[in-house]
């Protein structure tokens, strides 16, 4: 098998009380497990067995049409959820906004931090049904906010994700029930600007 699912960078509980440990416990061993299995499945016997994911899903457009829609559900599944796991951290242990040039260009597209947090709010909250809200990179190297539906992945766009928020059902609701802005909320105690500081600044010198 080809894919594997990583160990998350923390404990379940770590996220509490943002995110609970049974959600983070089913979100990881099953959903995003399940992705990783029929992803194998999917590209099984094939020369994509052996490529990276977010290379698959650049070049999606080279996908055999037999297998492109599992590709794109189950190896978007896989991908964004790995970038998902990265750019969280116990709340503890992140800070409340980046820094350096990445707090600069946010403050320079979108007027100011707080506007950047709730236009990426509204993105989130607005996407109808399930999906991702994202900051991407996009093909002019400006910072831009987008949503995607199902597990679509920006990187099929020639966008490069830097930070994202999984607003799936299966990702909030044990705790928030229908609430979707409550999680929403809860989750900007939790994001890791280190990390996407860190994966802005490796697009961006490229
Ligand atoms: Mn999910």
């Amino acid at each position: 098998m080809t894919f594997t699912l990583a160990k998350l960078p923390y404990e379940y509980d770590a996220l509490e009380p943002f995110i609970d440990a049974k959600t983070m416990e089913l979100h990881h061993t099953k959903h995003h497990q399940t992705y990783v299995d029929k992803l194998n499945a999917a590209v099984k016997g094939t020369e994509f067995e052996n490529m990276e994911i977010n290379e698959i899903l650049k070049n999606i457009d080279n996908i055999p049409s037999s297998i492109k829609t599992a590709v794109i559900n189950h190896g978007g599944g896989h991908s964004n959820h790995s970038l998902f796991w990265q750019i969280l951290s116990p709340a503890a242990e992140t800070q409340e906004k980046p820094e350096g040039i990445l707090l600069e260009e946010i403050e320079a597209q979108f007027g100011s931090f707080d506007k950047f947090k709730e236009q990426f709010s509204n993105a989130a909250i607005n996407r109808f049904g399930s999906g991702w809200a994202w900051l991407v990179i996009n093909e002019n190297k400006e910072l831009e906010i987008i949503s995607t539906s199902n597990q679509d992945s920006p990187l099929m766009d020639n966008k490069t994700p830097i930070l994202c928020l999984d607003v799936w059902e299966h990702a909030y609701y044990l705790k928030y029930q229908n609430k979707r802005a409550d999680y929403i909320q809860a989750w900007w105690n939790i994001v890791n600007w280190k990390k996407v500081e860190e994966l802005y600044n490796e697009t961006n010198n490229k």
